[in-house]
């Protein structure tokens, strides 16, 4: 994947994601139910677990070590993971994780700036990677992630009150 398309699509998808996420009313935005049981905000946590997942690792390959983060680990579950990183960020105050949630945005432009698009493109940047091209790591995390969150708050946004 070309490197300015690569931007281009995690932005693109994140100004999608944004216009939804701002126009929750502010007395909805910790109600459970937006998706699944999750509220707004616990969304939004989770999308920064794995956003800060992501920064860790393209920093780790950025330095040439052997990346240690989740998306490494033989025994994944990745529902359980996020059950538990629910768990663990479900009374983070809504402006931390809005303020996480940007800072998380502009870190990941940032460190996929810092590879060139032969690097994006290589499937042997890093043993570890295990073949995979760092591109796809990364629109795993950004743009396919997002898109996997848009479609369930839209519908729920959708039969709030005064909305139809
Ligand atoms: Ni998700």
């Amino acid at each position: 994947m070309k490197k300015d398309e690569l931007l281009t699509r995690i932005q693109s998808t994140r100004k999608q994601l944004l216009d939804i996420l701002t126009a929750v009313p502010l007395e909805y935005r910790e109600i459970p139910g937006a998706t699944g049981e999750w509220s707004v905000k616990d969304v939004i946590v989770h999308l920064n677990y794995w956003g800060s997942m992501l920064v860790t690792m393209l920093y780790q390959v950025r330095q040439g070590a052997a990346p240690t983060t989740v998306h490494f680990d033989p025994a994944l579950d990745v529902e359980a993971l996020n059950r538990r990183w629910y768990e663990m960020g479900k009374d983070r105050p809504w402006e931390a994780a809005w303020a996480d949630f940007e800072a998380l945005h502009r870190q990941v432009l940032r460190r996929v700036a810092e590879f060139s698009e032969a690097e994006l493109n290589d499937p042997h940047l890093h043993p570890k990677l295990g073949g995979r091209c760092l591109w796809e790591f990364i629109a795993t995390d950004t743009y396919h992630h997002d898109e996997e969150h848009i479609a369930p708050l839209q519908a729920w946004l959708e039969t709030l009150p005064g909305r139809n």
